[in-house]
């Protein structure tokens, strides 16, 4: 996945200085809205524990007897935390669709043994002409060999039922990373403007399959460095509208998931000199950004926010950098006190120490690959709330 952050913004160059305060304007629109086909105002986070993969935990084996072995033991000691911590499984081909149904048995098994509701993240990526600008996360699907039908029929619809059938469950599924982002700002792109229709058409059908009460959408929103310039906002929000409306009358989403694989911090202690001209500088204010153009649109203003993997400050030269940037370390644990009432939830939906490709910090393995070194340098520089003990992550 590859970014293409647009600088028509620029022009707004003499009004940036100052962050955006939304609150009142927000709370004014929310007034007057007309009632909209949207889900009852209720987080479905709240109260629920992160489903945590123990297939993810298991690789993470290898980086606590890594870092054992060099005698780093306090270190060490966290990755136990890490390894309890919820993260997104992602779906991202036919033969994935196994991964729901193992997904579903362990978040059955661990709430029976902990008594705890779990929430089951999922992400939903396989449109046919999938990764349009970039080719670097090509899917199984094209348009021109019938995938539109193939995605329906054999993806799409199997996906619904699993996750319709298992009603003692909640899941938060996210629908195609990057996709709109691309419809956005890539139409330039042959490929892009090729496939656009696909892609509407797709994230609409899943959107109209998936209204379960059990299961929450969020459309992906690409990231504050991508979508959150001001040129950019309506434009994306308007295609979100478009999509929406092409679901049908009465289909509803809970909201927008952000930052899905990237690096940039939630709440953003230095702010980086390449988000100057923005004023969504880190990923909280690219919601706030965003949440009066949605409203605008009567689209939901909520919003999961990945923090699966955060930079440090000055690990990048410019905010298009997004493969196995270094130095990095887990961000905040999931959490719903996220300090902003459009977010609904803090949420770790990269699994931290996948490879992003070939590229970025030395060594790195093929996209997907697990890079033991990064997984090490991931949990030396957690953020403190992975591994406080008396911050259970919630
Ligand atoms: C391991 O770390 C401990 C505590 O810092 C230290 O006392 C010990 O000498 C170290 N052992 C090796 C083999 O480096
Ligand atoms: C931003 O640029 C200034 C001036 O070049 C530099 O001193 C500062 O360290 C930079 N900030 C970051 C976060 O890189
Ligand atoms: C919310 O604000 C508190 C107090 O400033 C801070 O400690 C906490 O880390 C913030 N939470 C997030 C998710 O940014
Ligand atoms: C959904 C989304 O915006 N994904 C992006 C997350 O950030 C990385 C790094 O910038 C991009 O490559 C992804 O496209």
């Amino acid at each position: 996945m590859k970014l293409f952050p647009m600088l028509a913004a620029l022009t707004a160059a003499g009004t940036v200085s100052v962050a955006p305060s939304s609150s009142s304007s927000t709370k004014k629109i929310r007034q007057e809205e007309p009632a909209v086909p949207v889900a009852a105002d209720i987080n479905p986070f709240a109260g629920k524990t992160p489903f945590a993969n123990p297939a993810w935990a298991a690789k993470l084996e290898q980086t606590y007897n890594a870092l054992v072995a060099k005698n780093q033991t306090s270190v060490a000691n966290r990755v136990r935390k890490v390894q309890k911590i919820g993260t997104f499984v992602w779906v991202a081909d036919r033969a994935g669709l196994a991964n729901i149904d193992t997904a579903i048995a362990q978040a059955r098994e661990a709430q029976k043994k902990t008594g705890q509701p779990q929430i089951v993240g999922l992400v939903l990526y396989n449109l046919p002409d999938r990764d349009c600008s970039a080719g670097e996360s090509a899917g199984e699907l094209s348009s021109a060999a019938n995938g539109l039908e193939i995605y329906k029929n054999e993806f799409i619809k199997p996906y619904a039922e699993k996750v319709a059938a298992a009603t003692d469950l909640t899941f938060a599924i996210v629908l195609e990373p990057d996709s709109l982002g691309n419809l956005v700002t890539n139409m330039g792109v042959e490929f892009c403007a090729q496939a656009a229709d696909t892609y509407r058409a797709g994230i609409a059908h899943a959107i109209a399959s998936l209204q379960y009460d059990n299961v929450h959408l969020y459309i992906d929103a690409a990231h504050g460095g991508w979508l959150g310039w001001d040129g950019n906002l309506p434009k994306a929000a308007a295609e979100f509208a478009e999509v929406l409306k092409l679901a049908g009358p009465g289909k509803k989403i809970r909201g927008f998931a952000t930052n899905v694989s990237n690096y940039n911090p939630y709440a953003a202690l230095v702010r980086e000199n390449y988000t100057q001209w923005s004023h969504s500088w880190d990923e909280s204010n690219y919601a706030t950004s965003l949440t009066p153009h949605l409203e605008e649109l009567g689209l939901p203003a909520h919003f999961i926010i990945d923090q699966g993997r955060v930079h440090l400050p000055g690990a990048r030269k410019e905010w298009g950098e997004w493969c196995n940037v270094a130095p990095a370390g887990f961000g905040p644990a999931p959490t719903t006190v996220t300090n902003n009432t459009v977010v609904d939830s803090i949420v770790w939906i990269k699994p931290g120490g996948e490879s992003d490709g070939q590229c970025g910090m030395t060594g790195a393995p093929r996209a997907g690959q697990w890079f033991d070194e990064y997984a090490q340098m991931l949990v030396a520089n957690a953020d403190p709330s992975v591994y406080k003990s008396n911050c259970s992550p919630k």
